[in-house]
């Protein structure tokens, strides 16, 4: 196979990237005939199927003729962008898909800038053109002309400007490149296929382009392990040849080397990782035979040659606390993590992503994750629980720098939402208490629902998520840029109750929690272990509260008890792990367990912790 495409698939996040691979690699013929493949099969990962959303970028390939074509998918979700600029240098194409009916979003800038500077062929697929918005093809025009201002303000050069469009439906794979056969096609008296996705490709996205000179030299873009053979560097060979059995080296930072031989090359065919002898300058494969290998080294077969540019990523706004479990049910439930093992496993996680960072703190057994947004920290959280393991992390906290005049700046994002108009003013006071600044107003006459852009310092964004969806009654969309650093906000308040904490080691009844009702809103139900100093609700005020929540009742009278397990427990809220993130503050833990997502206050005695709330935000400042 001589003849190659390298191509990614960007897009905000939901617009149809994971489905339209699955159909281009059912249009070539990737799998058996008859034989069962899921939806969007690149979505492997658990948490990936739960959600529904991709998490990591990754690799395949189809036969098309006779190219190859290789194919990474990525993210679109912004938390994730840093997978999109590790990938972006295998690619020299991109298929920017846009949602026919929402139009370019925040990470269709993202992602399309990323292209564009790394110089990738650009062909935009209008996407989900089946949807009843689109109806009539106006909104469609409109969709095409927003992309066409996005690729001018992002200094698309003009070639890139002068991109092919791809009309497709991808959830019934069929595409066509013709505006006027639309209708006839989602009515389905046209039929299609991806083909002229296919084509386009071939035509419009060159060949690899290839370094000059002798030395074979890979950039590694990502990593991937197998049982087989262990580590594998995933990257594609800018030049040169490699063979099985060669003596690479590895040059990693700091112009660091380690020799090491080629235990096993591979490339991606479909869903598989297959054995081959060699891998040729273009196309994208794995190699195995170093353990230690990081993303953005070049592996090459000259010790002495100059190494690829390194990959460069956004900076992180976000940290979070990371530590050992010191909660008195620690071990309970799974493997409590000391602090060694912590740390080995947040510096195996940050090895192998390249947006995230690490750093020890003052204390031994306390690590900050660097981060994106919360969701990613979410994501770690949920692969660690599922590992078995037990740890407490910290409420998210922004990244501060300094000025040029050594003023506090801190970190700004403009969100915009999509919601229906009856909730504007509810959405409006809870964005500007939290210092945001409407930039724009866009109302949507048709369907009644309003778009606002504001800007908001990335501090007044966290926990923020939840309220929006009760103020929307579930109906508000969000979606953030990263907008830069600004002067800081001043104060702002995140959470306005206090906690409800537990006094005393127990189990809680439903006696307790029955008459303590009207204080506030529990997070547990009847039976469940708690102990001195964790967190079993939100209070109505804004002091804190210490409860007897495992007080029993003496039974002296057994017809009221019976009566009274008749009558449904009031204000009782499951928390999800997200939902913790949202809620605690800094003088707060989550306690993580494979069972169970705990909260409790870091001072867990009660005679140790102030109940009024200016008293611990002035401890948290000090
Ligand atoms: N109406 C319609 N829905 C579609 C189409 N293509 C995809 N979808 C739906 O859009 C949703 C998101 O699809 P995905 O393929 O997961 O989107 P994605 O871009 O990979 O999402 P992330 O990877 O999480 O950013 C799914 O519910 C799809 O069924 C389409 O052509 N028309
Ligand atoms: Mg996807």
């Amino acid at each position: 196979m001589d003849s190659i495409r390298n191509i990614c698939i960007i897009a905000h996040v939901d617009h149809g990237k994971t489905t339209l691979v699955d159909f281009m690699l059912r249009q070539a013929g990737t799998f058996k005939q008859h034989q069962a493949v899921e939806d969007r099969v690149m979505d492997s990962m658990d948490l990936e199927r739960e959600r529904g959303i991709t998490i990591m970028a990754k690799n395949t390939s189809l036969i098309y003729g006779d190219t190859k074509i290789n194919i990474v998918d990525t993210p679109g979700h912004s938390d994730f962008g840093g997978e999109v600029e590790r990938i972006i240098g295998m690619a020299d194409g991109a298929l920017l898909l846009v949602d026919a009916a929402e139009g370019p979003l925040p990470q269709t800038r993202f992602v399309l800038q990323k292209a564009l500077r790394q110089g990738l062929k650009i062909i935009l697929v209008i996407n989900k053109v089946d949807r009843k918005e689109c109806e009539g093809g106006q909104r469609i025009k409109e969709v095409i002309d927003q992309a066409f201002d996005l690729f001018i303000e992002l200094g698309a050069s003009d070639e890139q400007a002068d991109f092919a469009i791809v009309y497709a439906c991808a959830r019934e794979g069929w595409c066509t490149l013709n505006f006027d056969d639309i209708p006839a096609m989602v009515s389905k008296e046209k039929t299609g296929t991806l083909e002229p996705l296919f084509k386009l490709i071939l035509d419009r996205v060159p060949s690899p382009k290839i370094l000059e000179g002798n030395d074979f030299k890979l950039l590694v873009s990502n990593l991937s392990y197998s049982d087989y053979v262990g580590r594998l560097a995933v990257g594609r060979v800018n030049c040169g040849l490699v063979k099985q059995g060669d003596r690479l080296t590895r040059i990693g930072k700091n112009n660091t080397k380690e020799g090491f031989n080629v235990s096993s090359l591979m490339t991606f065919q479909g869903l598989q990782q297959v054995a081959v002898a060699e891998l040729k300058a273009g196309d994208i494969g794995l190699i195995a035979g170093i353990e230690d290998i990081e993303i953005g080294d070049t592996v090459s077969n000259n010790p002495d040659t100059v190494p690829l540019p390194r990959i460069e990523v956004e900076q992180p706004t976000l940290g979070m606390l990371f530590s050992v479990n010191n909660s008195p049910y620690s071990g309970q439930d799974g493997e409590p993590l000391q602090s060694r093992k912590l740390r080995d496993r947040l510096l195996r996680e940050v090895r192998q992503n390249v947006a995230l960072r690490f750093e020890e703190t003052s204390q031994p057994d306390v690590f900050r994750v660097l981060g994106r947004g919360e969701l990613q920290f979410s994501i770690l959280i949920e692969q660690m629980r599922r590992e078995g393991k037990e740890f407490m992390v910290g409420r998210p906290t922004v990244l501060f720098t300094k000025g040029d005049d050594g003023q506090m700046l801190e970190p700004f994002e403009r969100v915009h939402l999509d919601l229906p108009s009856t909730a504007t003013g509810g959405v409006t006071s809870l964005f500007q208490e939290r210092k945001a600044v409407m930039l724009s107003y866009d109302a949507q006459t048709l369907s009644n629902r309003v778009r606002l852009v504001f800007e908001i310092p990335t501090r007044g964004l966290l926990g923020v998520r939840s309220k929006y969806l009760s103020a929307t009654r579930g109906e508000g969309l969000m979606s953030t840029e990263f907008s830069g650093y600004k002067p800081f906000k001043g104060d702002i308040v995140h959470r306005v109750n206090g906690a409800i904490v537990a006094d005393r080691n127990g189990d809680v009844t439903e006696y307790a929690l029955r008459n303590l009702e009207d204080r506030g809103i529990y997070f547990l139900q009847p039976g469940i272990k708690v102990y001195e100093g964790m967190i079993v609700g939100e209070s109505n005020k804004d002091a804190e509260l210490n409860v007897n929540i495992v007080r029993e009742k003496k039974l002296t009278n057994m017809r009221a008890s019976h009566l009274e397990a008749l009558v449904h427990l009031q204000g009782v809220r499951a928390m999800t792990l997200e939902d913790c993130i949202e809620w605690i503050d800094e003088d707060e833990w989550i306690e993580v367990t494979p069972k169970t997502i705990r909260m409790r206050k870091k001072v867990l005695a009660c005679n140790q912790r102030s109940v009024h709330r200016s008293d611990r935000l002035a401890e948290n400042r000090g």
